[in-house]
């Protein structure tokens, strides 16, 4: 039976508690705790807040930067008269990997640290008592982990992460946790794909339940009003003159399933979708069959202090920054998300291109700058010892992904990779098996894409055949010819493009990253790059460049907003290629790029 990741709500017969709030937290440096009984008894605890980062929240070094094991603590009260039901706690993401005792005994264990996972504890908990959760979390990185890449031991003997990536390796329990009671019989799961039809829309919609009952499923409008319904496990409803999902123009109903014996309500579950089509043609985006024209950025979960943690006032700045600069796009760069993420975007009416954490797979100490790439030269990522274990996990990050999220209508596209080294041979039957993954499992067939380095090019890289549309992270003007010689780069970027245009096919191109690193406070005049106006001369020539191709149907941005990554010579105090400050305040570029979005219609490119 497949886990169910369906979002914790309360209803009419189920109940939720959220455990967010302060945890006891202790690092285990020696990986002793199992043994010496800390499931049961941490000792000596310091407070930790739930959902965060650890790192940020520490005045030393040695902590902010701990790599290893670590727990958290907790007494719970679970109410007596949920006895006879079934008792979850529901972790929304650990990262990167936990086991979870409760009373002292072993429940689950969960890799990956970016999906949520459940811990069925009925038979376990005491009933109207408390009851003590123990977490052993690992924030270790290795080249079979999403995302990759290594652990280092300095002469002291302490462990130092190194990531292959360019972000923060933040670490914690970063979204909330909520102890569930559900009905012995209940929902697992739900599926429903829109079609346009003559007069309105018809939903084809399956419900996986863990039982036999009859299962009803009704549609509810914004009002609240019924409007149409079926039963069955499977089945087709139709929405007459269905109010569409647009862009900005969100319109929402509600489907609400039922599991029933008679009239008996034995489960009950409702959630919010859009009803909208979306698909790659003749070079176009169709949202609706309407062409769509996405601008947006590449964004990263990353704020002051909570780190990587959930927090929804920085999450609804995030969003009305967004609007105010006219974006209608971003990538979940390079993980998936929080789920209040994608109900936002659903509620704002923004598309969303979910990315699986599949970053970091190339030998590089910082996957933003791998010289040999593109070179021809077989770098061998895909062709390693551990590949079939690296495989084993990313399938498994890609099922829980879609699974999670496959009933969002702002999710439009899949994002399988991103910046994988991808010259060598064996690339092909590796991306052969993730891109065919995801087909099998998302009932909607959304696009397929994966984010393609910097000089990986048409007769070098050989995974991009497997993309539904093509997606490129470019720097020319950056990392490649930048400042004074940022005409020589336009040439360069042209002749590129150039090539892609004889091979793309039917297939769209969209930027998933370009961008200038921009420290805030540097104004010059002529420009320097760093400063103000290098950003946005950096900003016109790329615009310029994808205004004379009609095949490229989207520009993101990298990134939303500056943030933090490992320190370094390459890195002032994290990366500053944001159109926003780390604190959401906009750099001049903001306005820039405001003016160029606000005047692009939303078809741009569509005749
Ligand atoms: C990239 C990576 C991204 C980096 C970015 C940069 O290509 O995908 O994670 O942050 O470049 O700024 O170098």
């Amino acid at each position: 039976m497949e886990q169910s990741l369906l979002y914790p709500r309360t209803t009419e017969t189920r109940r939720t508690v959220s455990l967010d709030g302060m945890w006891g937290f202790q690092f285990d440096p020696t990986g002793k705790g199992v043994e010496e009984g800390w499931a049961e008894k941490l000792p000596a605890p310091i407070q930790m807040p739930v959902p965060a980062s650890f790192n940020d929240i520490f005045t030393d070094k040695y902590s902010r930067e701990y790599t290893g094991d670590f727990w958290y603590s907790l007494d719970f009260f679970v109410p007596g008269e949920w006895a006879n039901n079934e008792v979850m706690i529901r972790f929304a993401s650990v990262t990167h990997r936990a086991r979870v005792f409760v009373n002292g005994a072993e429940i689950t264990a969960h890799e990956g640290g970016f999906l949520p996972f459940n811990a069925e504890v009925t038979d376990i908990v005491r009933y109207n008592h408390f009851n003590h959760i123990a977490v052993l979390a690992n924030n270790e990185l290795s080249e079979t982990t999403l995302p990759a890449g290594k652990t280092a031991v300095l002469a002291n003997g302490t462990r130092m992460t190194q990531p292959y990536f360019d972000f923060y390796n933040y670490s914690g329990i970063h979204r909330p946790v909520t102890l569930m009671c559900l009905p012995k019989e209940h929902v697992l799961g739900y599926t429903a794909v829109d079609t346009l039809r003559t007069g309105g829309a018809q939903i084809d919609y399956t419900v996986e339940t863990n039982g036999s009952h009859e299962v009803m499923v009704e549609i509810m409008d914004a009002e609240g009003k019924r409007i149409t319904e079926s039963t069955g496990r499977v089945g087709k409803l139709f929405v007459k003159k269905a109010h569409l999902w647009q862009v900005h123009n969100a319109y929402l109903y509600t489907i609400h399933i039922e599991i029933r014996d008679g009239a008996h309500v034995i489960d009950s579950y409702s959630e919010r979708i859009g009803i909208r089509t979306f698909e790659v043609k003749d070079s176009h985006f169709l949202l609706n069959g309407k062409p769509v024209y996405l601008k947006g950025f590449g964004r990263h979960e990353d704020a002051d202090i909570r780190g990587k943690g959930l927090d929804l006032p920085t999450l609804k700045r995030d969003f009305e920054c967004m609007k105010w600069i006219g974006a209608n796009c971003f990538r979940t760069s390079h993980y998936p998300y929080a789920e209040e993420v994608y109900q936002m975007a659903d509620e704002e009416g923004f598309l969303i291109i979910d990315e699986v954490p599949a970053v970091g797979f190339m030998q590089s100490t910082n996957n933003f700058l791998a010289a040999n790439q593109g070179t021809g030269k077989p770098l061998g990522w895909f062709e390693k010892e551990t590949t079939p274990e690296l495989l084993k996990n990313h399938k498994q990050a890609i099922t829980e992904m879609i699974t999670r999220d496959r009933n969002h209508p702002s999710v439009i596209a899949w994002s399988l990779l991103n910046e994988p080294q991808c010259t060598s041979e064996g690339t092909e039957a590796y991306f052969k098996e993730v891109f065919d993954l995801a087909h099998a499992l998302d009932p909607e067939k959304r696009p397929r894409t994966y984010a393609i380095i910097m000089m990986s090019l048409p007769n070098t890289s050989k995974g991009w055949q497997f993309s539904d549309f093509l997606s490129l992270n470019r720097y020319y003007g950056w990392y490649v010819q930048g400042g004074y010689q940022i005409s020589d780069a336009e040439v360069n970027f042209r002749k590129e493009l150039d090539g892609w245009q004889k091979i793309h096919g039917e297939r769209p191109m969209i930027f998933t990253e370009y961008g200038a690193d921009t420290n805030p406070s540097e104004h010059k005049l002529p420009s320097v790059m760093w400063s103000q106006e290098y950003q946005d001369e950096y900003l016109d020539m790329n615009h310029a460049v994808f205004d004379s191709y009609d095949y490229i149907q989207g520009e993101l941005i990298w990134n939303f907003a500056d943030f933090q990554t490992t320190e370094g010579i390459m890195r002032a105090n994290g990366n500053k290629k944001g159109i926003f400050t780390r604190q959401r305040q906009p750099k001049d570029a903001a306005f820039h790029v405001k003016a160029r979005w606000d005047a692009l219609p939303l078809d741009y490119k569509g005749k």
